[in-house]
């Protein structure tokens, strides 16, 4: 099974499917991240414009992230590497009114892939519960939005990190398809990524 079979399945919402055509690939010797990039992430862009073009509806959207989930699940301990020291701990999460958690959950594993701890809070996470997370001991939080209507929430964060007096204690990245550089400038975050790969190199610079 090649990369366009995988990709096709994706779109066609066939996690079993997915799941063996990642297995086949890894084991005719493609790369996980070429899996990933060439494959799962370019299906899933696929399924974004049909949905904008009125082709493909909520369910099959989320079918075909299910789909996309089976296979990821197959590359995460491909992607990630064991014994690597700790980078910094990094706390990460979907902001407040946000449920979209594959791109969060790709950042979190390339995170862990290059050697950081990683504290993944989930989907629809309150600005109280990044807080707390940085009292825990997070040296980075890291917000996810893919929604314009949700990534106020990050704002709303930083906001909630300076009540709480934490601001100056800890790194804020941000990243997701809506958000922009500019947009970290104006909300005052540290860091922003367009992508997994590109977040790694963030996180690692924030904390150098
Ligand atoms: Co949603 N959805 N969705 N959806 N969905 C979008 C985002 C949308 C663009 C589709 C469209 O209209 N073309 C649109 C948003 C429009 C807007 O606000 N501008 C949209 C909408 C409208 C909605 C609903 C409102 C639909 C409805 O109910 N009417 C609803 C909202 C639910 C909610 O959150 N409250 C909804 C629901 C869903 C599903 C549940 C069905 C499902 C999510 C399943 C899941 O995540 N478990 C879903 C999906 C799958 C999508 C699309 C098709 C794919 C998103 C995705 O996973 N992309 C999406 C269209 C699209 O983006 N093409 C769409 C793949 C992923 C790897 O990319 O998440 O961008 P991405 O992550 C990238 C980068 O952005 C970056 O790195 C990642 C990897 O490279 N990144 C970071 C992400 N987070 C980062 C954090 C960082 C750094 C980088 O630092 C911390």
């Amino acid at each position: 099974m090649d990369l366009q079979d995988i990709y096709q399945n994706v779109v066609d919402g066939q996690a079993a499917d997915v799941e063996a055509g990642v297995k086949a690939a890894i084991a005719a010797g493609v790369s996980a991240e070429e899996i990933l990039n060439k494959a799962l992430i370019k299906a899933m862009d696929e399924v974004g414009r049909l949905f904008e073009e009125g082709e493909l509806f909520v369910p099959e959207m989320l079918i075909a992230a299910r789909a996309m989930q089976a296979g990821l699940g197959y590359l995460k301990p491909l992607l990630a590497k064991a014994d690597v020291k700790s980078a910094g701990k990094v706390a990460i999460g979907t902001v407040k009114g946000d449920l979209h958690d594959i791109g969060k959950n790709l950042v979190a594993m390339m995170l862990e892939g290059s050697g950081f701890e990683v504290v993944d809070l989930g989907v629809d996470v309150a600005p109280q519960a990044f807080v707390q997370a940085v009292q825990n001991g997070a040296q980075v939080i890291g917000l996810s939005a893919l929604l314009t209507t949700t990534m106020s929430n990050m704002e709303a964060t930083m906001q909630a990190l300076k009540a709480a007096g934490l601001r100056d204690n800890v790194k804020v990245m941000i990243g997701g398809a809506p958000v922009t550089q500019d947009y970290a400038n104006k909300i005052g975050a540290d860091g922003f990524a367009a992508d997994a790969s590109s977040a790694t190199r963030v996180a690692r610079a924030l904390l150098s």
